[in-house]
């Protein structure tokens, strides 16, 4: 028949690239190629490992990411100067203080003296260019200042050094340590349950630059205590008593304390933590609902365990919401929440699909922000890597057509998500699933784009073909399929792989031409039925008729 004569003629071109490729090879084992090669026999049950080249590739996002330390920068001088002040600055003696003026200021006996020369120190530490915070720190003050954090006698020198700490912690990894050596954590953890508002507040964003150094002073907060003060707050009986700045300072400062990975913040803390973060979840303020969403997406970036602590606080639903709010920088951390989640069991992926998360897929799978399309992809690719009634769900949601037109013109990061989404497809899909798939006209941008330089993506999507003819040769349609692969001019993509640099590229485009573009394959494939539409299969176990 035709098709058999085209692929017997091809097959006489093929055997010759084959013998030039064999011929080449002298390093690898062209003999075992075949044999060792394929065919994974995916384990329905193989646990789904994390990519770590997705997450290297998230991680780098870091330009939507939170900062983790913040200064307290003077915006505007606190006492208003008078052009006459400007013109003749020796009139103002207090605002040019040399550091051993400083130094004898903070060291003398009088409060008065001390509380002028943590203000001017404070204001040196505010300004917005080179604030010397070395210098403050190698003039020994940091002591002091923490000393008069807990001088309740004179609220004013507490808030001017707390302000004072506040910037030097918000430098580098050394400027923070010698903070905290300094024995500022448990002074800060006093004051967050101050009634003066703006001491406990300036206490909460040292914290929260303390334990946004990593790990190690996050856990140091921990274990002071300091998560149960910042909770207390929380139970206020109406938080609108709290300005919408001192509610994002403490948001931000939780999401600090669930911040950082190697290791992740104690289990109970996070169990602590978890029923503040639902309820900030439903805040009006869009600042407290993207740091929530950042604290949520830190929370789930991690183990099964981890994702299971948070999936069980309830706050799915939610996350989901917040999918359809029109803030990018809340849309942002609530998708990359979920996507993390949905790397997790396929009962924790069900959980979220049970909230009716795909719906919102179409808009964000065609976000102007490429990012968005991208994690969007990546979180899809994930569900498709689950159970078949799972892909049944992304089917229904009518996913696939978008994820073809991302394969066909989207940005190569959402491409590259995409292709991961189509492979996973295949290789768990049901054969009606993957009938569906070819219908959506997947193959043509699947197979234009193993034109692409990246390996890894070139293998993804060999995988995604070799599974889509293994398909169609099960419904006895391998003969439609290969024409089509053929026609849509994949078959010379396809050969010409076969002399790709990469072994594992070689091999695998190797392997689909000897399987299914080659004339022996022919006595295997079951005869198909003929209808008047074309090829059909009669599936054995449900009796259903799929065509691709
Ligand atoms: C804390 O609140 C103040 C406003 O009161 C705001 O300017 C500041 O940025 C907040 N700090 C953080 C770390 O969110
Ligand atoms: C989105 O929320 C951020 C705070 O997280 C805010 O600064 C920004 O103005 C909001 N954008 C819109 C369009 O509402
Ligand atoms: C997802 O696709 C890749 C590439 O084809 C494959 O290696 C991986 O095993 C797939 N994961 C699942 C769970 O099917
Ligand atoms: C999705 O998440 C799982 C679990 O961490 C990971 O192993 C998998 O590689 C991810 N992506 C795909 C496409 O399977």
């Amino acid at each position: 028949m035709y098709v058999t004569a085209l692929l017997f003629e091809l097959w006489n071109v093929y055997s010759v690239c084959l013998a030039h490729r064999s011929g080449m090879s002298a390093v690898g084992d062209s003999g075992a190629r075949l044999t060792q090669f394929k065919n994974k026999g995916k384990d329905a049950s193989e646990l789904r490992r994390r990519r770590a080249e997705v997450n290297v590739d998230l991680r780098k996002a870091k330009k939507d990411d939170q900062i983790s330390k913040r200064r307290n920068v003077l915006v505007t001088e606190d006492e208003p100067s008078s052009p006459m002040q400007e013109k003749d600055p020796s009139a103002q003696p207090q605002q040019h203080w040399s550091v051993e003026e400083l130094v004898e200021g903070v060291n003398s006996q009088s409060l008065e003296h001390q509380l002028q020369a943590t203000q001017a120190a404070r204001k040196l530490l505010s300004k917005e260019k080179c604030p010397p915070i070395d210098t403050i720190i190698a003039a020994g003050l940091i002591p002091r200042f923490v000393s008069f954090l807990a001088l309740s006698e004179c609220p004013p020198i507490q808030f001017e050094a707390a302000w004072a700490l506040t910037n030097i912690a918000s430098g580098t990894s050394d400027q923070t340590t010698a903070v905290v050596e300094g024995g500022a954590i448990p002074a800060f953890i006093n004051l967050v349950a101050s009634p003066q508002l703006h001491l406990s507040e300036q206490a909460i964003w040292a914290l929260g630059n303390i334990a946004g150094d990593g790990s190690n002073y996050r856990d140091l907060v921990i274990q002071h205590g300091g998560i149960q003060p910042l909770l207390d707050l929380l139970a206020a009986p109406d938080l609108s008593v709290f300005h919408c700045g001192y509610m994002r300072n403490v948001t931000w400062t939780l999401s600090n304390l669930c911040r950082n990975k190697d290791p992740a913040p104690p289990l109970m803390a996070v169990q602590q933590l978890l029923p503040a973060l639902v309820l900030l979840l439903h805040h009006n303020d869009n600042e407290v609902l993207a740091d929530t969403c950042w604290a949520v997406s830190y929370l789930t970036d991690g183990s099964n365990e981890r994702i299971e602590v948070v999936v069980q606080s309830g706050l799915v639903p939610r996350l989901v919401q917040l999918l359809t709010c029109d803030n990018l920088s809340i849309v942002t951390p609530a998708l990359r929440s979920l996507g993390n989640i949905v790397t997790g069991t396929d009962e924790q992926t069900q959980c979220v699909l049970n909230t009716g998360a795909l719906a919102m897929f179409p808009s964000l799978l065609r976000h102007q922000k490429t990012n968005i399309q991208k994690e969007a992809a990546w979180t899809v690719s994930n569900i498709t890597a689950g159970k078949d009634t799972q892909i049944q769900e992304v089917v229904n949601a009518n996913l696939m057509p978008i994820l073809v037109e991302i394969l066909q013109q989207g940005d190569f990061k959402s491409q590259k998500e995409a292709v991961w989404a189509v492979s996973n497809f295949t290789s768990g899909g049901t054969m009606e699933q993957v009938a569906y798939l070819v219908h959506c006209n997947v193959l043509g941008p699947l197979l234009h784009l193993l034109t692409v330089k990246d390996c890894k993506i070139i293998l993804v999507i060999l995988d995604a073909i070799y599974n889509i003819l293994k398909m169609a040769h099960k419904a006895g349609e391998g003969e439609k399929l290969t024409l089509m692969v053929e026609e849509l001019g994949g078959l010379d993509k396809i050969e010409a792989l076969q002399s790709h640099d990469n072994e594992a590229v070689y091999k695998s485009s190797l392997n689909i031409i000897d399987q299914f573009f080659s004339e022996e394959n022919e006595d295997e494939s079951v005869v198909p039925e003929v209808t008047e539409d074309g090829f059909a299969f009669q599936v054995p176990d449900d009796q259903s008729t799929f065509q691709f």
